[in-house]
């Protein structure tokens, strides 16, 4: 009798969005597995295979393989990713560094527009220091290691770095 009502329900949650706000009420009576391989939020993702009965309040029932239709299910957690933290590339003025270079550099590597690389470039003339672009760490680091090569390749003093946002 159970198995049946389980079965019904199962197969009225298979396939909607909604089917969080549908199983609401059964989980005290039913524990449902997801699939490991669904989206990130479990109770977005349609039930695939398992419903089972449980002993009622609290943990749910071991899992048992011989009971599902899939093997690789599992329960999913919740854990929302963080965004990862953000990093200027900062550019330093110096005595020697044509205009020009650097503008070409702002253009080629942070890939701002003619306009917006020149407002840079003179920020960084008239103000010692300028943020050519935002990044995760690892593209900020990268960015200053290629503006630096091209620097050092025409024997350019420009100086870049990075810088917590
Ligand atoms: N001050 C340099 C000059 O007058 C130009 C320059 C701008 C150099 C920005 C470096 O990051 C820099 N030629």
């Amino acid at each position: 009798m159970l198995a049946a009502m389980v079965r019904e329900e199962r197969d009225r949650l298979e396939g909607g969005p909604s089917a969080a706000r549908r199983i609401e009420g059964w989980h005290r009576s039913v524990w449902i597995y997801f699939r490991a391989d669904t989206e990130d939020d479990p109770l977005r993702a349609a039930p695939r295979a398992s419903v089972g009965p449980s002993g009622g309040d609290g943990e749910p029932p071991p899992f048992d393989p011989s009971k599902e239709r899939d093997r690789d299910l599992a329960t999913k957690s919740r854990a929302k990713p963080e965004r990862p933290p953000r990093f200027k590339v900062i550019l330093y003025n110096d005595d020697y560094t044509p205009m020009e270079f650097v503008v070409d550099v702002l253009e080629k590597v942070f890939g701002k527009g003619p306009s917006a690389a020149t407002q840079i470039m003179l920020q960084i003339h008239r103000g010692g220091m300028g943020v050519a672009g935002v990044y995760v760490l690892e593209i900020a680091e990268t960015k200053v290691a290629t503006v630096l090569r091209m620097a050092e390749k025409r024997g350019y003093p420009l100086r870049a770095g990075v810088e917590k946002e």
